[in-house]
C-alpha cells in the first residue's frame, strides 16, 4: 500500500514544510554514495542498475506459507528495569525517538505508530546460525517517518538503538540511506495479525527485507540519523559487527 506524505505528516501533526528529494535523488547525492562513485574513476559504472538492485523487493509469500511458529533468537526479554516498566503497563507509556540528524525530531507514542498507513509483507527471515521462519509483518514504512522527521542532507546511515542488552553492550544495529528508503523497509509493530510478541521485539522492531536475520533490531527504542557510525559502539555499525566481525552490509 502507498503511503502518501500529506497523511502520514497530517496524522503525526508536523508541518509539510521542506519537501524533500526523492529517495533515490537522496541516495544520489550522500557523500558517501558520491565519493563511491568518484572514487571509481575510469571504471564504467552503471548505477541505475546498481541502485536498481539493491531497490528490488525480497520475495513475498502468502498467508498458506506462514511458519507455524516465528521462533526467537537473541534477546526474548529485555531485563532493563526501564523496559520492564513499559512492558508491565502495556507500552502505554512508550515513546519511539527519531532524532540525530534531522531538522524535526519525533517522539511518537505506540497509538500515534498504529494509526499510521501501514505496509503488510509476508516474507522470510533468514539467521546466519541457519534457520529461517516466514511471518506476516506489519507496521509503517520507514521512509515515511525518516520523511516527517526531515532528515538532513548530510546523514549517510539510519541507526536502531535497541531497549536490551547483551555482553554488556546495548543491541544496535545501522542501514544505509538505499535500505533505509526501500519499501519493505518497516517498523513493525505485528506479526502474523497481532501485537509484535515479546519475544520477537516488542513494541516495536525492524524489518529490513533485503538483509539477514541480525540486521533486524528489535526491542527499538530511537531511530538515529548519522553521518558516520564510527562513534557508536565500536565503531562497525552494529552489535554483531562489533562483537564476532559480523559483516556489516548482509544484504540477501
Ligand atoms: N534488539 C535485538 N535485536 C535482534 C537480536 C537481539 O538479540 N536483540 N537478535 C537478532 C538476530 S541474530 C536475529 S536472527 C533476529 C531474531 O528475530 P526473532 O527473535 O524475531 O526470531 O533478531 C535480530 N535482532
Ligand atoms: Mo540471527
Amino acid at each position: 500500500m502507498m503511503i502518501t506524505r500529506r497523511k502520514l505528516v497530517g496524522s503525526l501533526g508536523v508541518g509539510a514544510g521542506g519537501l524533500l528529494l526523492s529517495g533515490c535523488d537522496r541516495v544520489a547525492g550522500t557523500p558517501a554514495f558520491r565519493s563511491f562513485v568518484e572514487g571509481a574513476d575510469g571504471l564504467t559504472i552503471d548505477f541505475t542498475r546498481l541502485v536498481s538492485k539493491r531497490d528490488a523487493l525480497a520475495r513475498e509469500y502468502t498467508l498458506a506459507d506462514l511458519s507455524p511458529v516465528f521462533r526467537a533468537n537473541g534477546t526474548r526479554v529485555p531485563a532493563a528495569s526501564e523496559y520492564q516498566t513499559l512492558m508491565a503497563n502495556n507500552f502505554a507509556d512508550y515513546r519511539l525517538r527519531i532524532d540525530g540528524l534531522v531538522r524535526q525530531p519525533l517522539s511518537l507514542s505506540l497509538a500515534q505508530l498504529r494509526s499510521l498507513p501501514v505496509r503488510t509483507q509476508i516474507t522470510r527471515h533468514d539467521c546466519v546460525e541457519g534457520w529461517s521462519a516466514i511471518g506476516e509483518w506489519q507496521g509503517p514504512q520507514l521512509a515515511a517517518l525518516l520523511d516527517a522527521a526531515k532528515v538532513r542532507e548530510g546523514a549517510n546511515f539510519i541507526v536502531f538503538h535497541c531497549a536490551d542488552v547483551l555482553y554488556n553492550r546495548p543491541y544496535y544495529e545501522s542501514i544505509d540511506m538505499v535500505d533505509a528508503y526501500h519499501p519493505q523497509t518497516i517498523i513493525a509493530h505485528s506479526l502474523n495479525g497481532e501485537p509484535l510478541p515479546e519475544k520477537n521485539g516488542a513494541p516495536l522492531r525492524m524489518r529490513i527485507e533485503r538483509q539477514l536475520g541480525y540486521k533486524q533490531a528489535k526491542y527499538l527504542r530511537a531511530i538515529e540519523a548519522v553521518a558516520s557510525f564510527d562513534a557508536i559502539g565500536q565503531g562497525n555499525g552494529g552489535f554483531w559487527e562489533d562483537v564476532a566481525g559480523y559483516q556489516w552490509y548482509a544484504g540477501i
